[in-house]
């Protein structure tokens, strides 16, 4: 649904506290400030709302909730029993009224499953943990009865006045529909018609889960959804830009084991596999465990655990995403044809796009500030041939020019340590890249002006990094390529709605 303003977010707080008031069905319950406020804070509701917010909660009847186990490892239920503000206690007994959830309740056998009867004449949320077996659904059979999981999902489903897929697993499949996938098991949203609020991870944090559901608790309304209906609160920025050791990554600093010198004193993770750059979700902020730690800062790096298909698009691991760590082996065969980018080649050529290309020139810009006069340095370290080969053969004159081909150039030289002699080795390169993800690229484009501005000045540094990092060159071909699609995509897409046909 659309973004609603705190504003108009308050209006339906006051509103639904006056409801409440001028019903029967007023409750008295003491609830902790400390955590309300906790709960305001992350969602971003401002300054009014966690008196009113806390208002709510004394008042209003508990939600209820009923939490399934469907294919899955408990780890989304353990990050929740490691709350702190609000604790699992306040959570389950205060905030929500927990109904049913396999591994916690005291009911069991028949017993668990009259819970279940009973509450589909209830109001309630729905929080699902796991993937659904939904051909062979025999795969997942539950209970006394021996109902498999989809049948029990599809009925309280039905019900319920908001369903949450908790999870990369119960949100896209997980680690059992990784390939080849022999339960044929899949997200829950692929078999329900209704809407379902994706809180991917594996697990997610307890923060993601509280936040959103008491989201809907005092809003009766879904929090905003992004196109793979994750809240954007949580999940609108990537995690890579919020990590403590982006400095790092900037400056070309990379940790080559687990154990050195350089991991210990914070280097970038990134060449031991980090994938923070592929991953959108809010762990450096609101961390794991009552808040200790998250993956980065515990020395690991990010496996992009609450991307779709992670499992199967992102390793290995403990290596950056070049070809000779690759095992999905997809290639990029139908990416960028020729047609494709005299198409692209047409559309720059329309709009304000121009740079340096004397690399020289360009590798004393990047070195202006601290962080890129050490990249420079670092880059000088690692591919002394390639520096050597760009001191010999440029002198110190700019020249600006608007040729595409000439962007792609300094990439190969920066990369390869000589001239571009045949187009076609870059569009091999990139197509024979293994992965699907592309790296990112600091392309700027600014659709304000008169005539739409692509600034790809800033950008020259990410070849640079990478290659420290150990990306390959198929890597980087693939990434500015993606990087050049989606640019002339959104320009077209701004030119005219209606045609987006790269
Ligand atoms: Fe495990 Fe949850 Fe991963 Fe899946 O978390 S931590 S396998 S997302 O469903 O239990
Ligand atoms: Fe942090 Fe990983 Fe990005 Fe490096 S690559 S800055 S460790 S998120
Ligand atoms: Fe998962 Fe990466 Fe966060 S591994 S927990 S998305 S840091």
């Amino acid at each position: 649904m659309a973004k609603l303003s705190n504003e108009e977010l308050k209006t339906i707080l006051e509103n639904r506290i006056v409801e409440i008031k001028n019903s029967s069905l007023e409750d008295e319950k003491i609830i902790n400030e400390e955590s309300v406020k906790t709960i305001v804070k992350h969602l971003s509701l401002g300054n009014e709302i966690p008196s009113l917010a806390k208002q709510f909660f004394e008042i209003a009847p508990k939600m209820k909730v009923v939490w399934l186990h469907l294919c899955e490892c408990t780890g989304c239920s353990e990050s929740l029993l490691r709350s702190e503000l609000p604790s699992f206690d306040e959570f389950i007994f205060d905030f929500f009224s927990l109904e049913y959830h396999e591994t916690l309740m005291a009911a069991n056998g028949t017993k668990a499953e009259e819970l279940i009867e009973d509450i589909l004449d209830q109001d309630f949320l729905l929080a699902v943990e796991g993937g659904v077996a939904a051909i062979d659904t025999f795969f997942l059979t539950i209970g006394a009865n021996a109902e498999s999981g989809h049948e029990i999902l599809q009925k309280l489903a039905k019900k319920a006045k908001a369903i949450y897929a908790i999870g990369t697993c119960s949100s896209y499949g997980g680690i059992q529909a990784a390939y080849p996938n022999p339960s044929k098991t899949c997200g829950i949203s692929e078999v329900l018609t209704q809407k379902v609020v994706n809180i991917p991870g594996c697990p997610p944090s307890d923060v993601n889960i509280i936040a959103n559901l008491a989201f809907f608790a005092l809003f009766g309304i879904l929090p905003e959804l992004d196109e793979q209906n994750r809240p954007v609160w949580a999940y609108g920025k990537c995690l890579h830009d919020m990590c403590e050791r982006k400095a790092k990554f900037e400056s070309g600093i990379f940790a080559e084991h687990f154990d050195d010198e350089a991991a210990k004193n914070g280097a970038c993770l990134f060449k031991i596999g980090c994938k923070g750059p592929y991953t959108y979700n809010n762990c450096p902020k609101v961390k794991f465990n009552s808040k200790t730690s998250w993956p980065v800062a515990s020395g690991h790096g990010c496996i992009a655990c609450s991307e779709k298909n992670f499992w199967d698009e992102f390793g290995n691991y403990e290596k950056p995403m070049a070809n000779i760590f690759s095992y999905a082996k997809l290639q990029n065969k139908d990416f960028s044809t020729q047609f494709i980018l005299e198409e692209q080649i047409k559309t720059l050529s329309n709009i304000d796009f121009e740079f340096e290309t004397n690399i020289k020139l360009i590798l004393q810009n990047i070195a202006k500030n601290k962080l890129g006069a050490l990249l420079v340095e670092n880059y000088k370290k690692s591919f002394e041939a390639n520096y050597a080969f760009i001191e010999k053969n440029f002198d110190e004159s700019s020249n600006i020019s608007s040729d595409f081909w000439k962007y792609l150039e300094i990439n190969f030289i920066l990369a390869k340590g000589e001239f571009l002699k045949n187009k076609e080795d870059f569009l091999n390169a990139a197509q024979n890249y293994t992965f699907k993800h592309a790296s990112p690229y600091d392309f700027k484009l600014n659709l304000s002006g008169e005539k739409p501005k692509l600034d790809v000045s800033k950008s020259f540094r990410m070849p640079l990094i990478y290659l420290c990092g150990g990306l390959d060159f198929e890597g980087i071909a693939f990434s500015v390529l993606k990087a050049f699609e989606k640019s002339v995509k959104d320009v077209l897409e701004f030119n005219n709605p209606k045609i987006v046909n790269l």
